[in-house]
């Protein structure tokens, strides 16, 4: 082993690995780390306690007047609440404005990585690359005319195709002006439900481009300017739709024309994906830009022969965080763990190259580097680390896949210098994912009907009861995959199909939950039975975060497609991230709330020294939008403040009876053997 810069005599306490993850190969690692005294995550979470103001979110540092710290008084507010900041600047305020900071940050991550897509795809769309090009022609098709962008010509009376490669020029500079044009509003919008639409008319919400949303956002909240939470959130719930209906939407429809859209594909997941004899190269990050080229350098003859060179067997990429999803989704890549496994992945002694872009990479990956022969590779102009053990290869589109090259190299020459300690921990699931609005019309659209009508028939006959869409991180403050986990399968024992992205999704994958074997283990008789029926897993793997697109437009195909009602918000469905941490949740939390959906956090909200704030996020928004916030740390609890919502919207539908049928008429079958 390398020098040892992270000494665990420097740490106060050292985390229990069975208190930390319910996942044996993270306790495995956990334990590993400890007895070679390298401090990961978990034992910092248990040195380090979260500062209690900042938790309630009423810490004010928006000047250097402050930072003001609001505290609630010990017995709760009698009478007046009279907390105020040195300008005055009230709990409300404080709160509403920490959270709308929360949501420009969380927006403008998923943004800058559209855009950053969209940049790609234009210089693609002009031939200035040829290491990317238009895969789903399709898609683009499809998207165009949201752009005003023509796909067909009149010649002489007759109407033909349009050039592909002039479509996609139209789209890729009308994509960019997303960013900063200046009239209008978004051209995504218009995919919403016409009712949803409305209502963002009405409440003065339509977003007009998605960086001057993310800049109103800094503005208001700057010392002495909005100082109404009402005002405020009006802003927030803006900048929040620039995220979900735009930057994001972009981001994963221009992935899915340049690099194809995913269709579900079989693969596996969790550290024990790496192997001992093979070159271990993890990427790690979001933009899946380079990504793409490292999977083709890794697949091809060139670098498969030179790894056999070095004594390898072969070449085994692996993913963390949604880098890996977005990888997973369309190659097959096997994600090797979620967020809170990152460190624990250089810990297996055999990850030859970690490769990282952009967002949710700890800091702490280069200390941890440092202790074995890890190289560690950051990629991105925006995302350098200080350490001097990391080397930086600045990733170029327009010379993609000789930087990939040069970085799979880098992964292959050090496969020999890999020291004596080698453990990859032995677990690994196999798992289905890459479902998409398409592949479900697929699977779940009648053959006569090729759109949601079977899944919109079982939801109103009651076999599945109705849909959550459980996403996002994990978190070190709770014990890592308990809440994604049991909160996921008390839904889907309760017949609600489940749509997971992010994390959530990798954590589902690792515990054997994307696999149609497990409906029959885990789902009510109803989503069993149509899960069996067509072979889908009862939990759908949609992607990486930005992808959360898919299940807003998956929620528009189910309105579409008739007979449960008329908008997002009359549909039996949640939204849940049960162990969040990233201001990218926050922002995808307000998208959703703000299309409709009932969403549910687990852990905390740094809303509790707020409590009028925190009510108009609860109760007030569901008026304006039809969604709202709530938070329940206790995963059981969680579901069934899911499923009471989704009931109270079957009642309100006039379907709550049917389902009583269906499952009556299971019971009968059941009692006569028929089952
Ligand atoms: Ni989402 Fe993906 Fe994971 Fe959370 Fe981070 S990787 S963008 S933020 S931690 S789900």
């Amino acid at each position: 082993m390398a020098e040892v810069t992270t000494k665990v005599e420097k740490i106060v306490k050292l985390a229990d690995p069975m208190e930390a993850s319910i996942e044996p190969s993270t306790q495995e690692m956990i334990r590993r780390a400890q007895k070679m005294g390298i401090e990961t995550v978990f034992d910092r979470a248990v040195t380090m306690k979260p500062c209690a103001i900042g938790l309630q979110g009423i810490c004010c540092k928006n000047c250097a007047m402050g930072p003001c710290r609001l505290p609630l008084p010990k017995d709760g507010i009698q009478g007046e609440d009279t907390r105020k900041g040195l300008c005055g600047a009230t709990a409300n305020t404080i709160c509403a404005r920490n959270f709308l900071r929360m949501i420009a940050a969380g927006a403008a991550a998923h943004s800058d990585h559209g855009r950053a897509v969209a940049e790609t795809f234009l210089a693609a769309a002009k031939k200035q690359t040829n290491d990317y090009k238009i895969k789903d022609p399709a898609k683009l098709i499809q998207i165009a005319p949201y752009f005003g962008i023509a796909t067909t010509v009149e010649e002489n009376g007759v109407v033909k195709d349009r050039d592909i490669n002039e479509i996609a020029v139209g789209v890729a500079e009308k994509a960019l002006q997303e960013w900063g044009k200046p009239s209008g509003t978004l051209a995504y919008l218009k995919r919403a439900p016409q009712p949803l639409q409305d209502k963002w008319a009405a409440m003065g919400v339509m977003p007009r481009n998605i960086d001057r949303e993310i800049v109103e956002c800094m503005h208001r909240t700057h010392m002495g300017v909005d100082q109404d939470y009402k005002n405020l959130m009006k802003q927030g719930t803006r900048a929040s739709l620039a995220d979900g209906w735009g930057g994001a939407m972009i981001a994963t429809d221009l992935q899915d024309v340049m690099f194809g859209s995913p269709t579900p594909l079989q693969s596996e997941a969790n550290l024990g994906v790496m192997k001992e004899d093979h070159v271990n190269i993890i990427v790690h990050g979001h933009e899946p830009l380079l990504s793409e080229m490292i999977v083709a350098a890794a697949q091809s003859q060139e670098m498969v022969e030179y790894a056999k060179s070095k004594g390898a067997k072969g070449i085994q990429l692996g993913g963390i965080c949604c880098t890996a999803n977005e990888i997973l989704q369309r190659h097959g890549v096997p994600p090797v763990g979620t967020f809170l496994q990152q460190e624990l992945a250089i810990i297996t002694g055999a990850c030859d190259a970690m490769v990282v872009d952009v967002q949710c990479i700890f800091q702490n990956l280069a200390n941890v580097a440092k202790c074995f022969h890890t190289k560690l590779i950051t990629t991105h102009p925006i995302a350098k680390m200080e350490q001097d053990n990391v080397v930086h290869i600045e990733f170029d589109e327009h010379h993609a896949m000789e930087d990939a090259i040069r970085i799979v190299k880098i992964g292959i020459d050090n496969f020999q210098k890999r020291g004596a300690e080698v453990m990859i921990p032995r677990h690994k699931s196999s798992q289905i994912a890459g479902f998409g609005v398409e592949s479900i019309r697929y699977h779940l659209g009648g053959s006569f009907r090729g759109d949601y009508f079977t899944l919109n028939d079982n939801i109103i006959n009651g076999r599945i009861r109705g849909i959550a869409g459980v996403v996002g991180c994990n978190n070190a403050r709770t014990k890592h995959n308990e809440e994604h986990i049991t909160l996921i399968k008390e839904l889907i024992k309760n017949d609600v199909i489940v749509l997971t992205t992010g994390c959530s999704a990798i954590a589902c994958g690792i515990h054997g939950l994307l696999t149609p074997e497990s409906a029959a283990v885990y789902c009510g008789p109803g989503l069993a039975e149509v899960c069996e029926t067509v072979g889908i897993p009862p939990v759908l793997h949609l992607g990486s975060c930005v992808d959360n697109s898919r299940i807003l437009l998956a929620a528009t195909e189910v309105v579409k497609a008739g007979g449960l009602g008329n908008d997002i918000c009359d549909l039996p469905a949640a939204g849940s991230a049960p162990e969040w941490m990233s201001e990218k949740a926050i922002a995808i939390g307000q998208y959703f709330v703000s299309s409709g959906v009932y969403t549910v956090f687990g852990y905390h909200m740094p809303l509790e020294g707020a409590p009028v704030f925190k009510d108009y996020l609860y109760k007030e928004m569901e008026k304006m939008y039809g969604g709202m916030w709530d938070c329940e740390p206790d995963p059981i609890k969680h579901a069934h403040k899911m499923i009471a919502h989704i009931d109270k919207k079957r009642k309100a539908l006039g379907i709550d009876k049917a389902r009583d049928r269906v499952l009556m008429d299971m019971a009968d079958r059941q009692a006569l053997g028929m089952e």
